[in-house]
């Protein structure tokens, strides 16, 4: 056996100011989906995901809501953890950036920074923006009607002048453009890619990385008036959760660096700017890949707590069921763009694709195997065109979704499954074995055994996208659990002839609208 290759994926940590919306919900699942995809196919993966618990923003929630920055923290990291049990997230670890061993890597990094010569006193005036925790130039912001100044997301921005410790970042900016030279890969997708680099090009500043007028944060080593800004700290968490930095021998340390950061598309200038200048600065390899999904849009608008249209992931998923839910969200929106989301689209994707699809064909093609085979899965005799070219349809996917999820096009691995059911429903219903079961018996049995071959490697492959639903379909095909993963796809994992199976139950079942 070969040793199987390592493989770090993370999503990004999100501040625990207030409770998960749906966009964490959305990042979580994607993310979660290639963890185990990856898995499947036989790497060793580490999946990393948490709350990023200091700043100002922070603080200032904490104080209008009458509680200690660490009681806020504390609350709504929980909540964070239990959406990710919700949502069969299936992370090794949920990382909080308040904790110890997090501090610690935070000392550690920014001291090889320093050391490097990277790290240099001064004072800091300019513009902030604390929804964002990000400094914009003058030229990014602008003054608008309402009187108050916005930075380029749209949030509003203050001025801010103290005393600041500056990481030199003006002098990464050429060692930055050559990496997205040299490594294509780093930054998707595409748009996101040309966005960086333009914005490189146009010019790095020094970056203000410790804040003096609030203490929320981790104490700079040997200037305990500073706590680090606050985005130092949070990039760091990747690096922190391996040991990588502070226990190089540990169990993890083989894990850094990550394959891919999976973040949004408002933060990509920290993670493929700031990211890996700092750890270029301390000497330690560059991630793989950054690649940023699109925001959620509820019926095409953006969510706002003002528009009251802000969708609880919790509501969501008992309305809808979990596995219907991910694999709306994952089938629908073109991962890397934005996405727009609607009761009526979801109960739309439900039905057609799940319902219709892959549970009508399994709930047809497997009944008819128990009442008509002795509840055993029949044999396959001489296969004819149509079998072998069903068969050879359903063998190519597992190439095909590799390709896919290579370069994170989620969608269109699972629209690439989907079409391989609805080929093996014409499939079907061209063979109509229920006609041959008077007059060749045999030959029914051969079509019924290739469907259930359908259904059993189409089972395999949608774990990574619905977990429960994939392994109770394997469940109705009697898949051995040591034959789940991709080892077990292709003609090698065929079914075998005389296993039993029971009756099958829906496994998705029709969305019907509740009544008004
Ligand atoms: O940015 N649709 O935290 P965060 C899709 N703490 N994704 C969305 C979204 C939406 N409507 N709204 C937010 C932070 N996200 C930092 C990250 S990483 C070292 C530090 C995504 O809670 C967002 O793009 O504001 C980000 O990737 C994640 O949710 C956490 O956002």
């Amino acid at each position: 056996m070969t040793e199987k290759s390592p493989f770090y994926i993370t999503t990004a940590i999100s501040y625990p100011n207030g409770k998960p919306h749906i966009g964490h919900a959305y990042e979580l699942i994607a993310t979660d989906a290639m963890a185990r995809y990856e898995r499947l196919d036989g790497r060793d993966v580490f999946f990393l995901t948490g709350t990023d618990e200091h700043g100002q923003k922070m603080q200032q929630t904490a104080r209008k809501e009458g509680v200690t920055p660490r009681e806020l923290a504390d609350r709504n990291s929980q909540e964070f953890k239990d959406m990710a049990v919700l949502l069969n997230a299936s992370n090794d670890d949920f990382i909080r950036t308040t904790e110890e061993r997090h501090h610690e890597a935070c000392r550690e990094i920014w001291r090889r920074m320093a050391a490097n010569g990277d790290i240099y006193k001064g004072g800091y005036a300019g513009w902030y923006s604390v929804r964002d925790e990000a400094y914009y130039q003058e030229g990014e912001t602008e003054l608008r009607d309402d009187g108050v100044r916005y930075g380029p997301q749209g949030t509003p921005v203050e001025w801010v002048e103290e005393e600041s410790y500056f990481f030199r970042l003006s002098a990464y900016q050429d060692r930055l453009l050559r990496h997205y030279e040299e490594n294509p890969d780093f930054i998707g997708p595409a748009e996101r890619r040309n966005e960086v680099i333009s914005f490189v090009k146009s010019g790095l500043k020094d970056l203000s990385v410790s804040r003096t007028t609030f203490d929320w944060g981790i104490q700079v080593p040997d200037d305990p008036a500073h706590v680090m800004y606050v985005w130092v700290d949070a990039l760091t968490n990747y690096v922190t959760a391996t040991g990588y930095l502070t226990d190089p021998d540990g169990p993890r340390a083989k894990y850094w660096p990550a394959n891919i950061h999976v973040i949004g598309k408002d933060i990509i200038r920290f993670h493929a700017v700031y990211w890996p200048a700092f750890l270029m600065s301390a000497g330690v390899p560059l991630p793989g890949r950054v690649f940023a999904h699109g925001f959620l849009l509820n019926k095409g608008e953006k969510m706002s707590k003002s528009l009251g249209n802000v969708v609880d992931p919790v509501n969501l998923v008992n309305h809808f069921g979990l596995d219907p839910i991910r694999y709306f969200f994952l089938r629908e929106v073109s991962f890397g763009q934005d996405g727009s989301y609607s009761e009526e689209g979801i109960a739309t994707r439900i039905n057609s694709d799940l319902a219709n699809g892959i549970g009508n064909l399994a709930s047809r093609s497997l009944s008819m195997i128990v009442k008509n085979c002795d509840g055993k899965v029949p044999e396959c005799g001489d296969l004819a065109e149509a079998d072998r070219a069903m068969l050879a349809s359903v063998d190519a996917l597992h190439g095909i979704t590799r390709e896919e999820m290579d370069r994170q096009q989620i969608h269109r691995a699972l629209s690439a499954i989907i079409a391989v059911v609805s080929e093996a429903d014409r499939y079907f219903a061209g063979e109509a074995p229920w006609a041959l079961k008077k007059t060749d018996p045999a030959r029914m049995g051969t079509v019924l055994y290739v469907t259930a071959e359908v259904v059993r490697q189409i089972a395999i492959l949608l774990q990574p996208f619905m977990p429960q639903s994939g392994a109770r379909l394997l469940d109705l095909v009697a898949a051995p659990a040591d034959r789940r993963d991709f080892a077990a796809l292709g003609p090698a994992g065929r079914l075998v002839s005389g296993t039993a199976l029971e009756a099958p139950t829906p496994v998705f079942p029709r969305y019907v609208a509740p009544e008004a």
